[in-house]
């Protein structure tokens, strides 16, 4: 069983990071919590000190270092009950959603960054982030109505809600219609490892220019909620 040290970045705007941490987080999975924030757009030759991409997370277990959020979930599901449901079906749609994630919603991605103490006003969405919602919608409503809830994969938390844990706060920023989904997204952001994630990234006094001009670009800013 691991001695692990997970490294992420800042609370308000790493939704990468947030995946495995709030995974361990749920699943009790104890680590060194390790911040290595943003200080300027591009961080790749300090990040590279620690990450072989030079991107956040990284995963250190002892001397091996594990890097990108689905790798270190694949690796935590070898080595932890819980990463994925126990039945097969759950088990699919867990793991085909979790991949659907990780390499899909780009419009949902670009144009609605996170950034979890603002909320932004929209003016529209264009036919790409309309489609990416939808189809959010869909896979939430599909998710929650096959396997009863609360969770999209059943009655634990799986990898599959940590992978759309930073959607649910991009929904609430940019204010998305995610239909059924939305007890979802309301049941996560109240899960005690969410909260505890936005409470830090309220307090944190990190401000990086190229992620605020990010969400001032993604529509008019109408509350922060940020108190640094
Ligand atoms: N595919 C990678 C993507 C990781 C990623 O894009 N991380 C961002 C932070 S959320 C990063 O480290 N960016 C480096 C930078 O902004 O300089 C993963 O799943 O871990």
């Amino acid at each position: 069983m691991g001695d692990y040290t997970l490294i992420t970045a800042n609370r308000n705007y790493s939704s990468w990071s947030l995946r495995p941490w709030v995974l361990m987080r749920a699943l009790e999975i104890p680590f060194f919590d390790r911040i290595e924030p943003f200080t300027r757009a591009v961080n790749y030759e300090a990040f590279r000190t620690f990450s072989p991409t030079g991107q956040v997370p990284v995963l250190l277990d002892g001397d091996r270092t594990v890097w990108d959020s689905l790798g270190i979930v694949l690796y935590l599901a070898e080595r932890h009950e819980g990463v994925w449901p126990t039945d097969e079906e759950p088990r699919a749609f867990a793991m085909c959603g979790t991949a659907e994630m990780h390499g899909g919603f780009s419009a949902l991605r670009n144009q609605c960054p996170m950034n979890v103490g603002v909320r932004v006003a929209m003016e529209e969405h264009d036919a790409a982030l309309r489609k990416d919602a939808a189809r959010l919608r869909e896979l939430f409503e599909e998710g929650l109505s096959r396997f009863g809830g609360p969770w999209l994969a059943g009655p634990r938390f799986t990898a599959l809600d940590a992978f759309f844990a930073p959607v649910a706060f991009r929904v609430r920023t940019h204010g998305l219609d995610v239909g059924g989904g939305q007890a979802w997204v309301e049941h996560i952001l109240a899960h005690p490892a969410m909260q505890d994630w936005e409470a830090q990234a309220l307090e944190e006094g990190w401000r990086e220019p190229s992620h605020e001009s990010e969400i001032g670009a993604s529509g008019t800013i109408i509350e922060d909620l940020r108190r640094c």
